[in-house]
């Protein structure tokens, strides 16, 4: 059975495109600064966020950790959305690996943070408090329905920080969808970002690799920081290759994938005993809550799985589904139907 795979984009596999500039790819030793292909693609990211310069990296993990490495120093503060990926799912590395202190200020539905919060977050020089150094935003913001957020957001956090002598550090996993579901340009969405990280893993199907872009002196320190955590990797244009793939290739069809999750969370939002309100769902991530009484979000998980169709739980109430490359209009449909008669038994 075929199955379908809602639970992440990140299961996208590379395409055949990208197996064959895996094949040719031109490779060095990228430690050395000698690898053709990495060059290339991290040069093309500096140009298509109109950084200065890029750095290639392992995941989007990475990505944001040598990003908060290279801005912060032990002891000072970094002030993030309470519903962050770095906050919940990065293990802590700010802190366990850099001695960051994270400062949590609360996500609003939209992904985004309210300039007051930050304000009040901000510590005055006293010989009590760390130093505040960065703030973080994450665009689009995954567990805040995938939010994209805009361009007129972005500066006004932008000019916040350059006002109260902070950075801005934007974890852009998914910035692509955002710009595209915003219709407007990544560059224009991160002018006023001091770093920004993006993964070429999730919706663009390279089978792993994440960028880090920022000024040339930030991208030497990330550099450092990159190797310091074991992220040195030599002939690594093999996978730099899917990338540049990526970029030219897989950018412009993710408006099908935001479609595909419009109609899946129209079509949940009709389905007895689930809540959704699907004009929330602006991208390619629909979250939706159980409202049945009694009912589990891990058993309908395991009643969907027997019927080909995989989605993730989050906590007893509440799961995720992501729409990709892989999955098309008509996965959609079977989904609805799998989910309508899931519920009817649940
Ligand atoms: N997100 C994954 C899981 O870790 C939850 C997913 O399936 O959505 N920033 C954001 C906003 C992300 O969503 C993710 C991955 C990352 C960073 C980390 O990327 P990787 O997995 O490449 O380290």
């Amino acid at each position: 059975m075929r199955m379908i795979d809602l639970r992440s984009d990140t299961i996208t596999e590379p395409t055949t495109a990208m197996r064959k500039a895996m094949y040719n790819a031109e490779i060095g030793d990228d430690v050395f600064g000698e690898d053709p292909t990495v060059n290339r693609l991290e040069e093309m990211s500096a140009k298509l966020t109109g950084k200065e310069a890029a750095l290639f990296v392992a995941s989007g993990t990475m990505a944001n950790l040598v990003s908060e490495l290279a801005h912060c120093g032990r002891g000072d503060e970094m002030i993030l959305g309470d519903q962050s990926h770095i906050f919940y799912y990065e293990q802590g590395g700010c802190a366990a690996l850099g001695g960051i202190h994270p400062r949590t200020v609360p996500n609003q539905a939209d992904g985004k943070i309210r300039i007051e919060d930050l304000d009040h977050a901000i510590r005055e020089e006293n010989v009590h408090f760390p130093v505040s150094r960065l703030i973080v935003l994450e665009n689009t913001h995954n567990r805040c329905n995938g939010s994209p957020l805009g361009p007129s957001y972005m500066k006004k956090v932008g000019d916040f920080a350059r006002e109260t002598g902070l950075k801005l550090h934007v974890d852009g996993a998914r910035i692509f969808n955002a710009a595209q579901a915003l219709n407007v340009s990544v560059e224009e969405l991160v002018v006023p970002a001091d770093s920004v990280a993006f993964c070429l893993s999730k919706g663009l199907c390279a089978p792993a690799g994440s960028l880090v872009c920022g000024t040339e002196d930030f991208i030497r320190r990330a550099r450092r920081c990159r190797k310091v955590v074991g992220g040195g990797m030599r002939q690594v244009g093999i996978l730099a290759a899917c990338g540049v793939v990526a970029l030219n290739e897989m950018v412009e069809r993710l408006h099908e994938d935001h479609e595909n999750a419009h109609k899946l969370a129209l079509g949940i939002s009709g389905i007895k005993g689930l809540e959704l309100d699907p004009s929330s769902v602006k991208t390619n991530i629909v979250f939706f809550d159980i409202s049945k009484d009694g009912a589990d979000a891990g058993l309908l998980v395991e009643m969907l799985e027997k019927e080909g169709v995989r989605v993730l739980a989050l906590g007893s109430k509440s799961l995720r589904a992501v729409t990709h490359y892989k999955i098309g209009p008509k996965d959609i449909e079977t989904t609805l139907k799998a989910i309508s008669r899931a519920m009817v038994k649940l």
